[in-house]
């Protein structure tokens, strides 16, 4: 019935009575649209999952938690708009904390995972937008020498996992999730050198599954552990940075090209440098700014404006403005106050 030669490329658009019209494209259009979604273009690629997006339209939002009320906030964002501000639940008891914001059924909107911190009891709610869908409980982790140190998809399967570390004996455990099921247990690596901490999870070398970064309190060094599921591929030193003072404050794509990259902060000099990563590799190390006022701190990284970019979120500690930062690789080409959430008790919810 249609015929979409290169030399003639066409297109239909449909009412919303169903009837069908043919055009001829110029060139350059995307072939047909249909609701705003987009058919026929062979270079179409959905956009990127962002961190912390409840509502799943690829932008990330800021989940707020209030320590004395309970209150739980969303902040729909738009970029540097809130477009929705809305109450999703109170849980008032300060011995639940949230522990994790993933994806965990891969439907597109991040859940919400609680720990209660006296029982070890995990619960999950799994959200649509600001509705909580179901209220699942997942396990007891009565040992409290067990946090979780990542929340990324390990294995690929479009399902958020989690990374578990204990505090004293050095175990690593890789949960692989299912919505609330635990699809495995699987113990990673023994890293019993506590010095050694999880400071970054994200998909370093572009290959889909979640990567961990790890760095050493003492000697600097930075290392790379490529993953799939509990299997560590590859284990690759990436840098030495010596000084404890600088420390990473973001993991996410600044740049757009699929692979995470990671924010550094001097928290003497406020100084901020951009690595821009290939697995273990340093592909570009820039300095981003200079936020010498350490009131100023990173309190989100995700991309609010969905152009597939990390962006990221301060929060000033006495003042309680809410500034964003629109990222391209290590240039902040807008850098706008959001909001001022003026009461301290006020948090914005950063889990791994
Ligand atoms: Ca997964
Ligand atoms: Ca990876
Ligand atoms: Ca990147
Ligand atoms: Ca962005």
């Amino acid at each position: 019935m249609f015929n979409f030669d290169s030399s003639s490329l066409e297109y239909f658009s449909l009412t919303p009575a169903g009837a069908i019209t043919t055009i001829t494209s110029p060139l350059n259009v995307i072939a047909f649209s249909w609701k705003g979604h987009a058919f026929w273009d062979p270079n179409f690629q959905p956009p990127p999952r962002a961190a912390v997006d409840l509502n799943g339209n690829r932008k990330s939002d800021i989940l707020w938690r209030h320590a004395v009320s309970g209150r739980n906030v969303v902040h729909m964002m738009d970029g540097d708009n809130i477009s929705t501000n809305a109450d999703i639940s109170t849980i008032a008891s300060p011995r639940w904390q949230i522990v994790g914001n993933g994806d965990y059924n891969g439907d597109g909107d991040t859940d919400i995972l609680w720990r209660d911190s006296n029982t070890g009891r995990i619960v999950m709610h799994l959200m649509e937008g600001l509705t909580i869908l179901s209220d699942v409980d997942v396990a007891t982790v009565s040992d409290s020498q067990w946090q979780i140190v990542g929340n990324g998809d390990y294995n690929g399967d479009g399902n958020s996992d989690m990374f578990w570390r204990h505090g004293t004996s050095g175990r690593n455990v890789v949960l692989l999730m299912d919505g609330p099921i635990i699809l495995s247990n699987t113990d990673s690596s023994l890293i019993v050198d506590q010095q050694w901490k999880v400071v970054g999870n994200g998909d370093y070398n572009g290959d889909g599954k979640s990567d961990v970064l790890w760095r050493h309190g003492i000697n600097g060094r930075n290392v790379v552990h490529v993953m799939d599921g509990a299997t560590i591929v590859r284990n690759t030193d990436s840098s030495i940075i010596p000084s404890p003072r600088w420390q990473v404050a973001g993991s996410g794509d600044y740049d757009g090209d699929g692979r995470s990259d990671v924010l550094w902060r001097d928290g003497g000099t406020g100084r901020i440098v951009v690595h821009l990563m290939d697995g273990a590799t340093i592909l570009s190390n820039a300095d981003a700014a200079i936020v010498s006022d350490t009131q100023w701190q990173i309190v989100g990284n995700g991309d609010y404006n969905g152009d597939g970019k990390s962006d990221v979120l301060w929060r000033h500690g006495i003042t309680d403005r809410n500034v964003m930062h629109l990222m391209d690789g290590a240039t902040i080409f807008s850098n706008t106050d959001v909001s001022t959430v003026v009461d301290d008790q006020w948090e914005v919810v950063n889990t791994p």
